[in-house]
């Protein structure tokens, strides 16, 4: 209980910390063109998780990176989450009205301001990261930087999106679920990790187990999501639930059904978990973020 007790105290720290910075690195909503920027506040501020930004925290905190690094790189992973909401709830892709409770950027500021909001947050996030010292060897800001597009780009995230909308009505097996979500949902969660290590000091054996760990647990985000949108309701989830079957979907659970996706994600875990055996620094967030990705309940 104690132990719960300090990992939720932490969360909320952490969270806290990413809502003030972002607060602040966001364009005011009084700055021209405002009705752009106020979308851009409107995505990014006040809702969500941030299990992104959890995860570049407990990654670096466990090599030893400072709080002001790994805040920026909080802030850029949750900049690109929030655009991707943006444009995935689009009418030309997903088509929602809501998202974190409330209607999506699109219906409160119109399609063409939402598409501006997304793109402008994607520029932003790599400006954030372009414009403080986050490594103390500039080449590894250089690395830090390309792992993070290439996790946004063709080759990740959009990469995943493509295929998603290609699959709609199609039946995928396994691998071909497992390769969409990788780049979809698990590129941005394995980048948040490498880049919040990236910030500390990382011999090439912890990257090596800090990355199978993101890859295990990005995996699990998404097959947890797959669950929760079959079982949970709307309202706790903040947007719109059931809709992968309505929609034709291919997901873990009409592929598997609940009771194995449910084994599946806990395979999952232990994979993760078992990637942080033998680290040398102090891995238990990371270990508990794992629960808290795959016992979530929205
Ligand atoms: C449009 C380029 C582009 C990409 C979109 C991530 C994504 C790709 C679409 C989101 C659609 C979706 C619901 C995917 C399932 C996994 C996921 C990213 C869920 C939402 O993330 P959470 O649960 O959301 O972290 P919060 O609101 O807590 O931040």
């Amino acid at each position: 209980m104690k132990a719960e007790h300090d990992f939720r105290s932490w969360m909320g720290d952490v969270q806290s910390r990413v809502e003030a910075a972002l607060e602040r690195l966001l364009p005011g909503a009084d700055i021209v063109p405002a009705h752009l920027h106020e979308a851009m506040r409107y995505a990014v501020l006040g809702g969500g998780k941030r299990v992104r930004p959890l995860l570049a925290f407990a990654a670096g905190e466990s090599v030893g990176a400072t709080t002001e690094r790994l805040e920026r790189v909080a802030c850029a992973v949750e900049c690109i989450h929030a655009y991707s909401l943006v444009h995935d709830d689009l009418p030309c892709m997903d088509d929602d009205v809501l998202r974190r409770g409330k209607p999506t950027a699109h219906v409160a500021y119109g399609e063409a301001t939402a598409l501006l909001a997304g793109d402008s947050l994607q520029a932003l996030a790599f400006q954030l990261i372009a414009e403080t010292a986050l490594a103390d060897d500039p080449r590894d800001q250089i690395e830090l930087m390309r792992v993070f597009a290439h996790a946004c780009g063709s080759r990740g995230m959009a990469g995943g999106q493509a295929i998603d909308l290609d699959s709609v009505g199609k039946t995928l097996d396994l691998a071909q679920l497992e390769h969409m979500h990788i780049h979809k949902t698990g590129a941005l969660i394995r980048a948040s990790v490498l880049m919040g290590a990236a910030c500390g000091r990382t011999p090439s054996a912890v990257k090596d187990g800090l990355d199978h760990y993101a890859r295990a647990i990005g995996l699990a985000f998404q097959v947890v999501d797959d669950i929760l949108d079959c079982e949970a309701p709307t309202a706790s989830l903040g947007k719109t639930a059931g809709k992968d079957a309505a929609q034709g979907k291919p997901t873990y659970v009409s592929l598997l059904g609940l009771v194995r996706a449910k084994e599946f994600a806990a395979e999952l875990r232990q994979r993760a978990l078992d990637a942080l055996q033998g680290f040398p620094g102090e891995s238990r967030r990371l270990a508990e973020l794992a629960d808290f990705i795959v016992h979530r309940e929205f």
